[in-house]
């Protein structure tokens, strides 16, 4: 296992992990951004199965959030405003009146302190980052690291955590599109997904959460003996339909479940497990994907990468029962996602 580095564009650093089974990852300062996964498929041949640009630069921008941190809060806050201990803040509105993946300011979009690390069963990179009080609208002076590690069990480990010295909202995640059958060569149509999820969070027309939780029973949205993706591309129901054709949902998980998350591609046989310590995730299949953006490895378009956003909900702001994302001033914000990539 070894790491090397290297500056690259606007002065940022790019840090690769490579373990002794083949695999690497590619990790930007610059918005903790994943640019690269290398990993076998099952004749061993190494392709890339992230969706990444082509020219680093276009990371200043980003309007897709390929590979980044994202926070403070991921996905959408209506109306740019939320109510936390009988006070009201309000929060940059960057997608139409909506807040949107923490607003133009967020952990996407700054340059985090790094230092690399190796032990015996991994090597990595960690993150930090201190983002003030007021930033974006939000209260408190919030510390966040987030660590990166690639295992020689072909592991990508993320954790987070943070602290914050006022009452705020904490709801983070990583926002890679994977494309599992590798370099491009085709769209995420055809990847087959389980998910231990009985229930997802229903959306308006404005991608905002009604309050309403959707049992997935009988419906494309049931992913509990798995499903290929292309059913809710195909399919008819309302909300697969006003997300752009596809899924951009948060799905519930079960609680006593393990490994929520299966993905398998078949044609390369690449599989990629997801465990975590998260109430949810939001999956979305690149419905809204501008068309011609030069990534590594082709051109981008419509469904060519799928995202499993593990995080707590920004529903949970304005309406009960969905999984909380408040964070206490002397508490620590602690969490792990591992995907874990093999063949089959
Ligand atoms: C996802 C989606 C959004 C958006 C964005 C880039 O998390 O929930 O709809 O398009 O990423």
């Amino acid at each position: 296992m070894h790491i090397t580095s290297e500056q690259v564009v606007n002065k940022w650093k790019q840090y690769t992990l490579t373990n002794d089974q083949g695999m690497e990852v590619s990790i930007l300062n610059f918005g903790g951004i994943i640019t690269k996964l290398i990993a076998p498929d099952k004749d061993g041949n190494k392709e890339n199965i992230v969706l990444g640009y082509e020219n680093l630069e276009e990371y200043a921008e980003n309007p897709n959030y390929f590979g980044a941190v994202v926070g403070r809060v991921a996905g959408r806050t209506a109306n740019a405003t939320f109510e936390l201990n009988g006070r009201r803040y309000e929060l940059d509105a960057n997608e139409g009146k909506h807040h949107l993946h923490g607003g133009k300011h967020g952990f996407s979009h700054v340059v985090w302190h790094a230092e690399t690390f190796s032990t015996d069963r991994a090597v990595g990179v960690k993150l930090t980052h201190e983002s003030p009080d007021g930033e974006s609208g939000y209260p408190g002076n919030v510390r966040v690291t987030v660590t990166y590690s690639l295992t020689n069990a072909n592991e990508l480990v993320i954790d987070y955590e943070a602290d914050t010295d006022q009452p705020t909202v904490l709801a983070m995640t990583n926002h890679s599109y994977f494309n599992l059958r590798g370099n491009l060569k085709d769209s995420i149509a055809g990847h087959q997904v389980r998910i231990s999820s009985n229930e997802f969070v229903e959306l308006d027309k404005e991608l905002i959460p009604t309050g309403h939780k959707l049992e997935v029973g009988e419906t494309p949205f049931d992913f509990r003996h798995g499903r290929a993706l292309q059913d809710g591309i195909v399919s008819e129901h309302v909300q697969n339909q006003l997300v752009g054709n596809g899924y951009d949902h948060y799905f519930i998980f079960q609680e006593d479940a393990s490994k929520q998350v299966k993905v398998t591609e078949p044609i390369s046989g690449r599989t990629m497990e997801i465990a975590t310590d998260q109430p949810g995730m939001v999956m979305y299949t690149g419905n809204g994907l501008n068309e011609g953006l030069q990534l590594v490895g082709g051109s981008s378009q419509k469904h060519l990468g799928v995202c499993f956003e593990t995080q707590g909900s920004p529903a949970s702001l304005e309406h009960k029962g969905f999984p909380d994302i408040r964070l206490e001033a002397g508490e620590t914000y602690k969490k792990k996602t591992t995907f874990r990539f093999d063949v089959e």
